[in-house]
């Protein structure tokens, strides 16, 4: 009797361990399935995205002499879950054992861990070792820490993996760390380059149709699809992003341009995230980039210290702290997340431009996504469960293990600090110095009170002096605290007049 292998659609990857003992006779299964379209209204283009790669994944095996019982979406039989969809699938092939890799989210792991009853057969979840962290090594490094500080997790992550070492101890170039290179605004002669696009092909066609006819309300815009679906385009725009991009990757790395979302970023976190691409071969060619010469130290160190550093932390964070994680909220915030989040129809340029930028593509860059839209939520209030259903949505590299801790820990300091030593809270300096947000907008980020001034200037003291109780015991804000104690009562009761004015003048129907 034949292994059944169950793999979900962001385990699209050929060595992934579920697959690395396939025998004759053995079955892939692979299912589209409503529920995980629908847990939270994904953007359409992510749910075509994934349809259009878990298919072509699905040729791919099928191309290496693997059987794969693929369950499309609109097969009537489709019970819509993936444990309705593996039920089924034993009753179809009764295999002598169920073979999965472990899930990305906790949910997914609940619904794992009832398979084997569920469905009446044995059922082997194995680790993702496509990861270089693994969960008990993450919880082994925690161990004892109040405070985790990705920083030193990161220089563990160099050690152990070896990348941009010279020595068992000696960071390349004598620095763990070139982010102070990494903080240029974008200068108006540089210009972003172009990126490849990729085709829609017969298959990518058919997942189009059958998204807008089948999630067609769901918040986003499936025009010009043009992002890689299949395990080659994934390299072929990986290599390019090296070759063209990578360069420049460190100093504007945190420059912002209207009409340019992509600017230097690698765009390839949900090429990753599904498992086209493999974060070790990202990470392998940015070093080979550094060690030819084509691309300098900062730009290398920076890209791969958000793989090796960054994104293995944030899901270390996930794990250790779930479940319960998702509903911390230590600064008690719970205001409704307002209309213009969905449709972007507001006067502030700085927003206006990034919803609009990820209703189109379903991406926005790292700084778009903290210090515009995050650090906006954040100095407003808004309640982190909605923050988080938000961002789960509209992002086609959102999964709630790398989702989950980037809003409550690194955007909402709604975990009182576990791992970000301050909240990142700015003013509208930030946004002026870093793009070209402000010229064109209604409102002066020059300006502090009255008419026109930018409301990120008026909420940023409002939260400042909301959050005192908590906050002000936090070392890093002593000097913000000293400067609002200095400040004029007077106007500081203005300022926050004129905040709680703007904020009650957000209109949050939750109709979207
Ligand atoms: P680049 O800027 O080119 O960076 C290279 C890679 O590093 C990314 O592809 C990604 O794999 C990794 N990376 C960088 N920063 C992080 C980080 N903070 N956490 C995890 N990985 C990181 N990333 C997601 O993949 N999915 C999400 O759902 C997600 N939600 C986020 C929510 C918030 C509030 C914030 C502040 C960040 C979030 N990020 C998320 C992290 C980061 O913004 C995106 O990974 C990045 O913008 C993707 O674009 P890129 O591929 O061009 O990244
Ligand atoms: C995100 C997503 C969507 C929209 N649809 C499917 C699907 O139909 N079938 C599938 O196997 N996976 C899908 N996914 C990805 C899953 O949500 C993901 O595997 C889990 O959240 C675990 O991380
Ligand atoms: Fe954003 Fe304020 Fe600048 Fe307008 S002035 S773009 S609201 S930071």
């Amino acid at each position: 009797m034949a292994t059944l292998r169950f793999v979900l659609g962001d385990q699209l990857s050929r060595g992934l361990s579920s697959l690395s003992d396939m025998e004759d006779g053995d079955i892939v299964l692979m299912a589209e399935v409503a529920d995980e379209a629908n847990y939270v209204r994904h953007h359409q283009r992510k749910i075509a995205f994934l349809f259009s790669a878990m298919r072509h994944f699905a040729e791919d095996l099928r191309g290496r002499g693997m059987s794969v019982d693929y369950v499309a979406l609109d097969d009537p039989e489709n019970t819509g879950s993936f444990t309705g969809e593996l039920k089924r699938a034993v009753e179809r092939h009764r295999p002598e054992r169920v073979v999965v890799t472990e899930p990305g989210e906790w949910r997914v792991k609940e619904m794992m861990t009832g398979w084997e009853k569920a469905v009446g057969c044995p059922v082997e979840i194995r680790p993702d070792d496509r990861f270089f962290c693994s969960h008990a090594r993450f919880q082994a490094w925690a161990k004892g820490q109040k405070q985790l500080r990705m920083e030193y997790f990161y220089r563990e992550m160099r050690r152990g993996t070896g990348f941009l070492m010279s020595g068992p101890d000696d960071p390349a170039e004598g620095r763990w760390n070139f982010d102070q290179e990494n903080r240029e605004p974008l200068k108006a002669k540089v210009a972003a380059p172009e990126r490849p696009t990729y085709s829609v092909d017969e298959t990518t066609q058919e997942v189009l149709d059958l998204v807008a006819k089948r999630f067609g309300n769901h918040f986003g815009s499936l025009e010009g699809f043009d992002y890689p679906v299949t395990r080659r385009q994934a390299l072929h725009y990986l290599n390019w992003f090296v070759e063209t991009a990578l360069p420049e990757f460190g100093t504007y790395q945190d420059a912002m341009r209207a009409g340019a979302p992509l600017l230097f970023h690698s765009h390839v976190s949900a090429l990753i995230n599904c498992g086209l691409i493999d974060p070790r071969e990202a990470c392998e060619r940015a070093e080979a980039a550094y060690r030819e010469g084509s691309a300098p130290i900062n730009a290398v160190e920076g890209f791969i210290r958000q793989i090796i550093g960054w994104r293995e932390f944030i899901r270390g964070v996930y794990w250790l702290k779930m479940p319960g994680y998702g509903d911390e909220n230590a600064l008690d915030a719970r205001r409704k997340l307002p209309d213009f989040f969905w449709t972007g129809e507001t006067e502030m340029n700085c927003l206006s431009q990034c919803v609009r930028e990820v209703q189109a593509s379903a991406y926005n860059h790292h700084i778009q996504r903290l210090m515009v839209l995050g650090n906006f939520c954040l100095l407003c209030g808004f309640d982190p469960k909605e923050v988080q259903e938000w961002y789960l949505t509209v992002y086609h590299d959102a999964y709630e293990w790398v989702e989950m801790p980037n809003v409550v820990g690194m955007i909402l300091f709604a975990d009182g600090g576990l791992f970000a030593s301050k909240p990142y809270a700015a003013s509208a300096n930030y946004i002026d110095k870093m793009s070209d947000y402000c010229g064109p907008c209604a409102y002066s980020p020059k300006k502090k009170e009255g008419e026109g001034a930018c409301p990120f200037n008026l909420l940023y003291w409002d939260f400042i002096a909301r959050n005192r109780q908590v906050l002000q015991k936090n070392h890093r804000l002593q000097r913000t605290y000293a400067t609002l104690g200095r400040m004029d009562p007077e106007k500081v009761e203005r300022v926050r007049k004129e905040a709680r004015a703007f904020l009650d003048g957000l209109v949050a129907t939750g109709d979207y």
